[in-house]
């Protein structure tokens, strides 16, 4: 018998995203909402960044080099992430798409979290 677990439990993820002018490949990256992610970005030619839209984090890699970035994708939705690094006439439009699915696993367990706040902040109250 299997267990009751849930479909889809927080995940380590791990992406190599290779930069050139003027793209990422792969150029969309999809993750459930409470992943911890890890983007390892290498650059195949000159100096390229990768800012996660939403998120406010970035990570820039040298020509030949791999610069790692590690986040929990706390937030669901749709983000555009682009290079913030000028890198060339084109650069305005190297840009890729990070799609956090919803989790339901980690809405009820916020939800839990918040219930077990609000039942020590009753307790609490109530011994006052
Ligand atoms: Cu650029």
């Amino acid at each position: 018998m299997p267990l009751p677990v849930p479909a889809v439990a927080p995940q380590e993820r791990t992406f190599e995203v290779d930069a050139r002018q003027y793209a990422y490949s792969p150029s969309e990256l999809k993750v459930n909402a409470g992943d911890t992610v890890t983007i390892q970005l290498v650059s195949a030619d000159v100096v390229h960044g990768l800012y996660v839209d939403g998120y406010d984090i970035s990570v820039e890699a040298d020509p030949g080099q791999t610069a790692t970035l590690t986040f929990v994708a706390d937030k669901s939705g749709s983000f555009r992430f682009r290079c913030n690094v000028t890198c060339g006439a084109m650069h305005p439009f190297m840009i890729g798409k990070l799609t956090v699915g919803s989790n339901i696993w980690l809405y009820r367990s916020i939800g839990l979290a918040m219930l077990a706040v609000l039942g020590i902040t009753l307790s609490l109250k109530q011994k006052t």
